[in-house]
């Protein structure tokens, strides 16, 4: 079979939230580009993850001008509520910190970018099999793959890895380069979603003796639950029915009061990692998002930490097509790491708070209350969570 060529300057595999905003940030600079997706894109918009923006990838989408629905439909929220029994323990974000979350769906920002991709010129190709990359440590690297029968090879300057945790980008890095963190939870999050107004304004996390549990959102007549579940539960043992009296334990009286049920329209179990990948860079291969790092979702970091490193990348990308700056791509990983890792911190402290481990006695259980009740009753406390959970710097 003859192999078709195309010639780029930086190629992108995977074309989630960090692979379309790498592309639009850097077809905004005049820099060439083509973005490879194994999946069709409506399989790409069918899966339901985050739901909480911070700043800075509200501020990538301003950026690029690709806002406006975002401005017209995402929820400014100024406070998140984390639960403990009965006790609600509110953490004002905007009086805390001056600054604000949005409330908008990863589906709806994937779906504003990959609207954009054709007048903007940024080239997707969509079903694209067997993505391989080659020579990542020459200044020739390519990668090659297979579309409708026919072989294509994409050769570029640059190569950058936005294809998530199960891509093949980190796996061409060699093991003696690099090196991998990781931490395993002994439980998944089964997540609904129903078109139900939210049983609150604003999220609740819940630790309760039966475990887990976030009450989150959409839209105001769209609502995103989950609660904690051990990775050997079935979901055929879950029912909409079983989801939403579990949700109305673990939320406590009053936020149960304002459930309403309705049948579920998504509903899936994912499992908890923290992981990590360094360096992010090997060569002329630099990873974002996802395929560098895994968060547990409980601080809602995931897809912001995948808009970190895509904001440190572009411009490292940047000095390094506009002025030939090399120093720029070799410092991306150090920059990006530094953020990732406080964001690993946060999400796994709020997982561990948040969460009855099955290995904890009366002790850890004493904790979580102290730790709590400090939280409850120091504004310390509370701006240090609520720095965080708004998003810190980058
Ligand atoms: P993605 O979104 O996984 O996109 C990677 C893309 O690469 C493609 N791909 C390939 N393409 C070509 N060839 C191959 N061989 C390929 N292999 C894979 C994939 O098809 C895909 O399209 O990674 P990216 O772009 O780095 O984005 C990361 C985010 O998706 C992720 O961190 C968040 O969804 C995590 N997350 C949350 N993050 C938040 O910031 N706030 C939240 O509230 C939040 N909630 C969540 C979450 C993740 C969840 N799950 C299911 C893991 C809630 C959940 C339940
Ligand atoms: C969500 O709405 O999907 C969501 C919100 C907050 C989290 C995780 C997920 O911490």
């Amino acid at each position: 079979m003859s192999e078709r060529e195309d010639k780029t300057q930086v190629c992108i595999v995977g074309a989630g939230p960090a692979g379309l905003l790498l592309g639009h940030l850097l077809r905004a600079e005049g820099i060439d580009c083509v973005v490879l997706e194994r999946q069709s894109p409506d399989y790409v918009l069918g899966r339901i993850r985050a739901g909480v923006l911070e700043q800075v990838t509200v501020g990538l989408m301003e950026r690029l001008g690709l806002d406006s629905r975002l401005k017209a439909e995402g929820l400014i929220h100024d406070g998140f509520n984390l639960a403990d029994g009965e006790r609600l323990i509110r953490i004002d974000i905007a009086d805390l910190t001056g600054r604000h979350v949005v409330v908008y769906g990863q589906t709806e920002l994937t779906r504003d970018l990959m609207d954009a991709s054709a007048e903007r010129g940024l080239t997707v190709v969509y079903e694209a099999n067997d993505v391989a990359l080659h020579d990542v440590e020459s200044d020739a690297p390519f990668v090659t793959y297979e579309k409708d029968g026919q072989a294509h090879r994409v050769s570029a300057r640059i190569v950058v890895g936005c294809d998530g945790f199960h891509g093949p980008s980190r796996r061409v890095i060699p093991a003696g380069v690099a090196r991998e963190y990781e931490r395993e939870y002994p439980f998944g999050w089964l997540g609904i979603l129903a078109d139900v107004p939210p049983c609150n304004h604003e999220l609740i996390y819940a630790n309760h003796e039966r475990g887990f549990a976030l009450a989150s959102q959409r839209s105001e007549v769209r609502s995103r639950y989950y609660i904690d579940v051990p990775l050997t539960e079935k979901l055929e043992d879950w029912p909409d029915d079983r989801v939403w009296d579990e949700l109305a334990i673990r939320l406590g009286p009053e936020a149960a009061a304002n459930i309403t049920r309705g049948p579920s329209i998504e509903k899936s179990i994912a499992p908890l990692r923290s992981y990590v990948f360094a360096p992010m860079r090997h060569g002329n291969l630099l990873l974002c998002g996802d395929a560098a790092h895994i968060v547990p979702p409980t601080g809602a970091k995931g897809l912001n930490l995948a808009a970190s490193d895509v904001h440190y990348a572009a411009e490292a990308l940047t000095a390094f097509f506009r002025r030939n700056d090399a120093d720029a791509v070799a410092g991306y990983s150090d920059r990006a790491l530094a953020r990732v890792w406080k964001a690993e911190r946060f999400s796994w402290s709020l997982t561990r708070l948040m969460h009855r481990f099955p290995e904890d006695g009366p002790f850890e259980r004493a904790m979580q209350v102290a730790e709590l009740d400090y939280i409850a009753s120091s504004r310390a406390a509370q701006t240090s969570i609520a720095e965080n959970y708004v998003g810190l710097p980058v």
